[in-house]
């Protein structure tokens, strides 16, 4: 059996994390390997279930304490019931976004202590951590754009530009404290330069055995 690996892909909103998600998913399989694709937060029906209450827009304020609790409740269902399966087996776990993002966006973009979400991530997690973080960077500008033709925004997305700028700073201001484990990529790239170097990095990864 084959060691099972874990790959998150994260990144502001429209730098093009499903599109590259699909690909590695392809490259991958072309090369005989079983992989799993995932997101967070969801991944379970119960998950799915948090994540359209997460991202819908509510009449009563979301207190960042009680949306920062709703993405571990989320993660904790994945977790148990896809990702660590997943690993088990030896087979790769995509996943679109992971808890980068909630010290990104709970973290960086409302506020909230790091070492709170350290605390979660511990109690949560354990040891479980991801083998490589693809974290897709560009200007909030250019994701923005990208995003813009979808139509409707959800709750995240109704949110103003300079939260945007903070999300993506605490995720450079990750990859720049865990070097070993995150890869960032310019997103603002033509698509085949993007994948280009995720391709890269994947093969180095595949050669460390
Ligand atoms: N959230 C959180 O707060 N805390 C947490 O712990 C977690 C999540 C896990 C839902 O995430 C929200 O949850 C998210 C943060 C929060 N909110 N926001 N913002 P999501 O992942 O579902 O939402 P998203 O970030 O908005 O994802 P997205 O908009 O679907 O973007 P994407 O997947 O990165 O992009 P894409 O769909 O692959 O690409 C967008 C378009 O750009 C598409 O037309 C592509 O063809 C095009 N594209 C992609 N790459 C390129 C390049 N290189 N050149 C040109 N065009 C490109």
């Amino acid at each position: 059996m084959t060691k099972g690996r874990f790959i998150t892909l994260e990144g502001g909103e429209g730098v093009g994390k499903t599109t590259n998600l699909s690909f590695l998913e392809q490259m991958l399989t072309a090369q005989g390997i079983y992989v799993v694709k995932t997101r967070e937060p969801g991944g379970t029906p119960l998950a799915e279930k948090i994540r359209q209450l997460l991202l819908e827009t509510h009449d009563e304020a979301v207190d960042p304490m009680a949306e920062l609790l709703m993405m571990f409740a989320a993660r904790a269902q994945h977790i148990r019931h896809v990702i660590k399966p997943a690993l088990a087996r030896g087979d790769w776990v995509l996943c679109d976004r992971f808890t980068d993002a909630t010290y990104a966006y709970q973290g960086g973009g409302r506020g909230m202590a790091m070492d709170k979400i350290a605390w979660l991530e511990r109690a949560v997690q354990g040891d479980l951590r991801p083998d490589l973080t693809l974290l897709l960077d560009a200007p909030v500008q250019i994701g923005m754009v990208r995003a813009k033709g979808r139509g409707e925004l959800d709750r995240f997305e109704q949110e103003r530009y300079d939260f945007f700028e903070k999300v993506r700073q605490a995720y450079l201001n990750r990859a720049q404290q865990q070097p070993e484990r995150f890869v960032v990529i310019d997103a603002s790239q033509p698509l085949d330069e993007v994948q280009r170097a995720i391709k890269s990095r994947i093969d180095s990864l595949m050669a460390d055995g």
